[in-house]
């Protein structure tokens, strides 16, 4: 049988300091104890409905509290971490620790999917903290850029973990006994596809540059574009993009006019953020419209974006149409 590196072993070929591997190391040991308890589902009582709702508006399921509290308890508990922010909760919470690193998390992507047995996630960003003074809001406001880790698990068929740190972006999967093993090394997406992620019920809400570039999707191989596409829809992003990493592909979460003051639906520091240096690192691009995600300067910390990330080629088919207006 294979021997598969661990993931502390992977870690340590890093030229990355021992406090941010430490802070991901405490990120993937929580998503591993995370798997355990999605994989419980109705028998541990943590599906349905939290009765509550995030400072989206969202409604809340018991499972995204669970997760978030699971989150952010080991993060509190890790030194070099200083803050945390997170999806599901309206402030950032300092640690009382100052310098070292911020974390930000969506801590279960793809709600919706819970309590059908779908896959779902967890979704981090680790960036520099300030030196001298204890972080508040505007010290987590910082472009994609200065990310200096960023990942995802996911919880399907298999639990995997993806994540990048000071180079390239490795995939591990989770064994038996509770390891990360890396059984992706160096993932790297496709510069060319012929399959499009996006929820095509909201057709009729795009901006003229999506439904142009989608339906020259759909005119198939008689069309312009000259080969059949194929869809794909999981609704949970991190099963989404984790599809693209394995075999190229383009998703899109674009701006709609179902709510014509919202940019889109997708939060820049938790989703958009981490996936656009995922997919910049593993070969592929991410724009929310003419411009790169990460060189977004944030506004607030729940800010929300558009998203159109993988395949290079692909995406900037899309940015040639955007252009065109
Ligand atoms: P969530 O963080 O509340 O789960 O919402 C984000 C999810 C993404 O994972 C996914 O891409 C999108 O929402 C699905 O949206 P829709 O239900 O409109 O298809
Ligand atoms: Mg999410």
């Amino acid at each position: 049988m294979t021997a598969f590196v661990d993931l502390a072993a992977r870690l340590a070929a890093e030229p990355a300091d021992a406090a941010l591997k430490d802070v991901v190391l405490t990120i993937a040991e929580t998503c591993a104890q995370i798997s355990r308890v999605v994989a419980s589902g109705a028998l541990s009582g943590s599906l349905g409905a939290a009765g509550s709702t995030n400072v989206q508006d969202e409604e809340q399921k018991k499972l995204d509290v669970i997760t978030n509290d699971m989150l952010s308890d080991a993060l509190k508990a890790c030194g070099p971490v200083a803050g945390l922010a997170s999806e599901e909760l309206e402030e950032v919470e300092p640690t009382g620790r100052v310098g070292g690193y911020l974390v930000t998390f969506d801590p279960l992507d793809g709600s919706s999917n819970i309590d059908v047995n779908v896959s779902v996630g967890t979704i981090f960003s680790v960036l520099p903290a300030p030196a001298g003074h204890a972080p508040t809001e505007g010290d987590f406001l910082q472009p994609g850029r200065n990310q200096v880790a960023a990942g995802y698990a996911v919880y399907g068929p298999q639990t995997m973990l993806v994540v990048t740190l000071s180079g390239g972006v490795n995939g591990f999967t989770l064994s038996a006994d509770g390891r990360w093993l890396l059984t992706h090394p160096d993932l790297a997406i496709k510069p060319d596809t012929a399959e499009f992620a996006i929820n095509m019920s909201n057709q009729r809400h795009w901006a003229p540059a999506v439904r142009r570039y989608i339906d020259g999707c759909l005119q198939g191989k008689d069309g312009a574009r000259g080969k059949n596409f194929n869809m794909r829809w999981v609704a949970s992003m991190v099963a989404d993009v984790h599809r693209i990493m394995m075999r190229g592909g383009v998703f899109m979460y674009p701006w709609d006019a179902r709510e014509p003051d919202k940019p889109g639906k997708l939060r820049l520091m938790y989703e958009a953020n981490p996936m656009s240096l995922l997919a910049e690192r593993a070969g592929g691009k991410s724009i929310e419209g003419l411009n790169e995600i990460l060189d977004i300067n944030p506004a607030k910390l729940h800010q929300r974006v558009p998203v159109v990330l993988g395949s290079a080629n692909e995406v900037e088919v899309i940015r040639a149409e955007m252009r065109a207006g």
